[in-house]
């Protein structure tokens, strides 16, 4: 009797210990070295999330799996990165899609102006059937599309005026992403708009080689934005997602075991940023206001204005991107709204 108690432990045992050390082990896990790279600095909602990603990734690998972040465009701007990716020098990153639009053109439909009234739409278009579709586009270019992040609703900043009205946007040059549809918009609006990219950004408004630029208010923050714009208006004119990608020809080399953990932790990471930058978003405008920005918000009635001055513009990208893929865009964002 105790024979058996005793072997039934030890089967017992034997069972458990194979399954906890069991799956490390015979999972095909090489120690690695991957390199993440962002345009914003550490103390940025990117850096953050960037930092949970590599931790996540280390812990579920056992310690195998390590990533090294490179962040303030140290391996690059978003364009470089991509091309870095593509050609496997470098093995990750996360960035805009509005660069990516160079690379897979259906990305831009995420710069079509005052499209999403709510995170929770573009949550459920970006994860959803369009969100996934866009993402397994990018093989073809080279690139494995992993999770969106948040970057989020977009607002100006400039160092002329508040804008109330579209108006006051005329002769202020305006950095824009590299993206037609952006550059379409925002000339349309009456701005001289100046694709540039990001790295370059702070520089340029110092030194007043452009006058204003827009992006979310958690990056008008940590990117200090405020040291040289006194002006900030809040008009949600665009909600940008970023998205973390990995390089096809090195993911190719991974093996099947080691994919499914860069995919459990980059959907841990979404989960994380998302989070975080909303709970930043809502911090940041204090923050703002207490660093000195005279800070505006454009009316509804001038927002209606708006949308209706870049009609055109939205008008000529749907046909350019395909009118079926705007109809299941807007209709993944009537489901999401109701
Ligand atoms: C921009 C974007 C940036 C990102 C970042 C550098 O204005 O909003 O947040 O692309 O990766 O370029």
């Amino acid at each position: 009797m105790i024979t058996r108690l005793k072997t039934r432990l030890l089967v017992l045992a034997t069972v458990l210990s194979c399954t906890v050390a069991g799956v490390a082990a015979a999972a095909d896990v090489k120690p690695r070295l991957i390199r993440f790279g962002y345009g914003l600095n550490d103390e940025s909602v990117q850096g953050r999330a960037a930092r949970f990603l590599a931790q996540e990734l280390e812990k579920i690998s056992g310690g195998k799996l390590k990533m090294k972040t490179f962040g303030s465009a140290n391996l690059g701007s978003d364009e470089q990165m991509q091309g870095a990716l593509a050609g496997g020098a470098q093995e990750m990153m996360v960035g805009s899609t509005a660069p990516l639009a160079g690379m897979v053109k259906e990305f831009g439909v995420f710069d079509l102006p005052f499209l999403f009234n709510s995170e929770k739409e573009a949550d459920a278009v970006l994860d959803g059937q369009l969100g996934q579709d866009l993402l397994k586009k990018l093989e073809a270019r080279g690139l494995i599309g992993l999770v969106y992040w948040e970057n989020g609703f977009r607002n100006m900043t400039n160092s002329k005026r508040p804008i109330n009205r579209a108006e006051d946007l005329q002769g202020i040059k305006l950095r824009v992403m590299q993206n037609q549809i952006a550059l379409g918009v925002f000339n349309t609006l009456g701005a001289n708009a100046v694709p540039m990219p990001f790295s370059e950004l702070f520089t340029a408004l110092e030194t007043r080689t452009v006058d204003g630029q827009e992006n979310p208010i958690t990056t008008i923050q940590s990117s200090k934005f405020y040291e040289v714009q006194p002006f900030l208006t809040i008009t949600r004119h665009v909600y940008t997602p970023w998205v973390v990608l990995a390089s096809k020809k090195w993911w190719d080399t991974l093996s099947p075991d080691e994919q499914k953990l860069i995919r459990q932790a980059a959907a841990a990471s979404r989960d994380f940023e998302r989070k975080d930058s909303r709970a930043d978003s809502a911090k940041a405008m204090t923050t703002l206001e207490q660093a000195g920005m005279k800070i505006n918000t454009v009316s509804p009635e001038e927002v209606a204005r708006m949308r209706e001055k870049v009609q055109p513009v939205v008008d000529k990208y749907t046909q350019e991107l395909g009118p079926e893929l705007i109809k299941q865009l807007n209709d993944e964002i009537q489901k999401a709204r109701n």
